[in-house]
């Protein structure tokens, strides 16, 4: 990639289709709960690098497609940390900032924080169909990022971190990612590296656009993902957005 970073979104269908279904391990898992064989929802996951603008474009397109599902990433969970049976509102206990642990001292929680994360991911994902996409004709849910992302990126991202902790790098330029990241000010995260953005990135490319990332099942290689390059603000761009929103249109239609 030469150094630059591209700022990169992607669009990926969470599972396989029903005829590359048959090669996979969860074949027998029920497609979609509640819904006609063959008419379930098309579900969606946003891709990319941290800060990127995941959570910008989803806020976009629940104001376009204010009919489409849309769970964002369970940060708030991560920074505040419950204990079992505290998780009301009147008994609520935080054990702590788990994000604020990960990057403070990798080596002791990543571990934690990827399985916790993983966890939570997992349980919105499970989550049964809310009511308004029962009633949708071509019903969409779209995540942001999926448990397939931790494990092909930020799991070995992660934990090559931990092993190098300590180590510090120079950073020459200010990438579009790393960018937005300082202007987002997330305290948890100011100690990220360019060099661990640029790791990411490529994991994401290896992944979505190379499809060199080892997977545990040939089908998953074959589902459609868009790619959008979003180096270029969209967070005001009206143009830039309009531009976006069609290239999603076209892309769900086609699933
Ligand atoms: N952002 C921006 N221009 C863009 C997209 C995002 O300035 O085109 C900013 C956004 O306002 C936020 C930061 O970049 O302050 C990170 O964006 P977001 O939280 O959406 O990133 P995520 O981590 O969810 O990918
Ligand atoms: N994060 C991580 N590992 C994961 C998922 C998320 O280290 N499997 C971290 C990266 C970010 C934060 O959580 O600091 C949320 O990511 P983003 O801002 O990209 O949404
Ligand atoms: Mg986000």
């Amino acid at each position: 990639m030469g150094g630059m970073i591209a700022g990169r979104l992607y669009l990926r269908l969470l599972r396989a289709s029903s005829k590359s279904m048959a090669k996979s391990p969860l074949e027998g898992v029920p497609p979609s709960r509640g819904l006609h064989a063959g008419r379930g929802p098309r579900r969606l996951s946003i891709e990319g690098n941290i800060a990127v603008g995941k959570s910008t474009f989803v806020k976009l397109l629940t104001k376009t497609y204010p009919e489409w599902h849309v769970a964002t990433e369970p940060v708030a969970t991560w920074q505040t940390v419950q204990a079992a049976g505290t998780q009301s509102a009147c008994t609520a206990r935080s054990l702590g900032n788990l994000l604020d642990m990960m990057y403070q001292e990798p080596a002791r929680w990543c571990y934690t924080f990827q399985t916790f994360s993983f966890m939570s991911r997992l349980k919105v994902q499970l989550e049964p169909f809310p009511e308004k996409l029962l009633e949708a004709k071509k019903a969409v849910q779209i995540f942001e990022r999926s448990v397939y992302s931790d494990r092909a990126c930020a799991l070995s991202t992660c934990f090559s971190a931990s092993r190098r902790q300590g180590a510090r790098r120079l950073l020459l330029v200010a990438q579009v990612c790393l960018k937005r990241l300082h202007l987002r000010a997330r305290e948890e995260e100011k100690g990220i590296e360019l060099a661990y953005l640029e790791q990411l990135h490529a994991q994401h490319e290896a992944w979505l656009v190379r499809k060199t990332t080892p997977l545990h099942s040939e089908a998953l290689l074959n589902i459609p993902v868009l790619v959008l390059d979003v180096n270029d603000d969209f967070s005001e761009e009206v143009t830039k957005q309009e531009e976006l929103m069609k290239r999603v249109n076209t892309f769900v239609k086609n699933l």
